[in-house]
């Protein structure tokens, strides 16, 4: 199976994990090497090269060089290079889904959605690229015109996350290019053949057309070329996703030298049940919310308050539905799986942990709770934990596994509050029937969070809308609505097209 999804999109044993442009793929001999492996069996899949110092600056000069170019190419003209990277996506969706699959171990399903994202963010930004608008201003002074506009920033570094190999590049990469700007990306060393997989199918649809090199690729077999990475002047903006330890980090460095960053960190996202919930629509909400990815996304609900006069029934349809998901954990590629591993086995580790944790602050184990040690990979239960506060401080932790503490509440304050007392501020829904409820859940006296829903839960969100969240998950907005602005710089003219220079705010300089 391994091997014919490699095949599939021409991937070898041996691959380099460094693209220098100009078609050419670096041998990195030397740099070290990276061994993504298959979490449903910890056979390693691939090696894959790293990248060296040199092979770093040689991108850095060739992106200099290409986004002297890139930068007054027309924006339509940078929205059809996107546009044939959607296309090529198109194509390589099938093959490209597996391989996310195999590699991250989220399910056929999940790699091929993430995929579509790809897909989605390439539309949305072909569309963009004919909209860089920039607002008019009138001038209080006669015969001046104002207007700002947007230019591209430059070179800009994507630092990408395991969970979602593929999508969260893309994002980034193609509102950036058609920004003007020209992208660097590290991606998780976790999942290295996804990143070169895409890289090789966007950069051979933009070659057989003609455009510039406007995507690089490295991999790091350490951490040295990435933190040399977030200290480079040369790279105006960085863009992360990660955890929000190693995101602090990050966004100190680049604050440091006076760069941007965009933060996309951890989330501990909450459903609130109040008591008029459709339950049809708010169990499958929780259990995709919950189980989907095995835990492992950024909007994955960890926190279900559910009003106490519902609290038990809604626990006990829950566990009957953890133990139709317990049924279809498996291969990660096939098509009947629901639920894949986690993606290593440091994960594990975690879920291990945390579950060890919520015992010892008197959490009930409702369902779950083990690692599943009689087979190869990462495979763990889907966990619901009861009898848990919110202030405890494994509530309080994201934990990238698939566990959800359940806890009751009386009044929809209450709710809000305590879903709200969390250091991270990423997604948030609630399900209710009550116009009120949803109202004051989502007005500045509601959810705190970047996103929030009624109905819906907190996992799957559009790329329409801008993605992102508050406090610990960084501010940072990717994706839709007007998140384009990031990867521009602002300037604002003044034209005086009048014989007279008056100074503005009436100074009068005669000499
Ligand atoms: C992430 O987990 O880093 O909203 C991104 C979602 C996906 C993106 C998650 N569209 O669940």
């Amino acid at each position: 199976m391994s091997a014919q999804i490699l095949k599939a999109l021409g991937l070898n044993a041996t691959e380099s994990g460094t693209y220098l442009g100009r078609g050419e793929w670096a041998t990195g001999a030397g740099a070290g090497t990276l061994s993504p492996a298959n979490p449903a069996t910890g056979e390693v899949i691939a090696t894959v090269n790293a990248s060296s110092k040199a092979d770093y600056e040689a991108i850095i000069k060739r992106a200099q060089e290409a986004f002297a170019v890139w930068r007054t190419t027309p924006a339509p003209r940078r929205g059809e290079a996107v546009r044939l990277c959607g296309e090529a996506l198109r194509r390589h969706k099938d093959a490209l889904g597996s391989l996310v699959a195999l590699e991250m171990g989220k399910i056929k399903p999940e790699g091929d959605g993430e995929v579509q994202e790809m897909i989605d963010i390439a539309d949305f930004a072909v569309g963009q690229s004919r909209m860089l608008y920039g607002n008019t201003m009138h001038s209080e002074r006669p015969g001046h015109r104002m207007y700002e506009q947007w230019h591209p920033v430059g070179l800009v570094g994507i630092v990408s996350a395991f969970n979602f190999p593929v999508a969260v590049w893309a994002w980034n990469a193609f509102l950036a290019a058609i920004c003007g700007d020209i992208c660097i990306w590290k991606p998780s060393p976790k999942t290295p053949l996804s990143a070169i997989a895409t890289m090789k199918i966007c950069n051979e649809a933009l070659k057989d057309a003609g455009f510039p090199d406007i995507f690089f690729l490295f991999n790091d077999a350490g951490t040295e070329l990435a933190e040399a990475f977030v200290d480079d002047k040369r790279i105006p903006l960085i863009s992360f996703t990660g955890s929000t330890k190693v995101g602090r980090m990050v966004g100190e460095r680049v604050a440091r030298r006076m760069g941007r960053s965009l933060l996309e960190l951890g989330g501990n996202n909450a459903i609130i049940l109040d008591k008029s919930a459709d339950l049809k629509l708010a169990i499958p909400g929780i259990v995709f919310g919950a189980v989907g990815t095995a835990g492992q996304r950024c909007t994955t609900t960890r926190r279900l308050f559910v009003h106490a006069s519902i609290h038990d029934a809604v626990v006990d349809t829950l566990v009957k539905a953890y133990g139709q998901v317990e049924q279809k954990i498996g291969d990660p590629t096939l098509g009947t799986t629901l639920m894949g591993p986690l993606n290593s086995p440091e994960g594990v580790q975690a879920y291990l942990a945390a579950v060890e944790k919520a015992t010892a602050a008197g959490g009930d184990i409702r369902t779950g709770g083990k690692a599943l040690s009689d087979r190869k990979g990462n495979f763990v239960l889907p966990t619901i934990v009861t009898g848990l506060k919110n202030s405890d401080e494994v509530v309080q932790a994201e934990t990238f596994a698939p566990i959800l503490y359940v806890m009751p509440f009386d009044s929809l304050d209450e709710a809000i509050d305590m879903q709200n007392a969390v250091p991270q501020g990423l997604s948030s829904s609630i399900f209710t029937q009550d116009l009120k409820a949803a109202e004051q859940y989502l007005s500045a006296a509601g959810s705190d969070c970047g996103i929030a829903n009624v109905n819906i839960g907190t996992s799957g969100a559009e790329i329409g809308g801008a993605f992102g969240g508050e406090k610990e998950t960084g501010g940072g907005r990717e994706s839709g609505s007007d998140a384009w602005k990031v990867y521009m710089r602002r300037q604002t003219n003044t034209i005086n097209y009048s014989d007279a220079l008056p100074l503005a705010q009436g100074i009068k300089f005669d000499f």
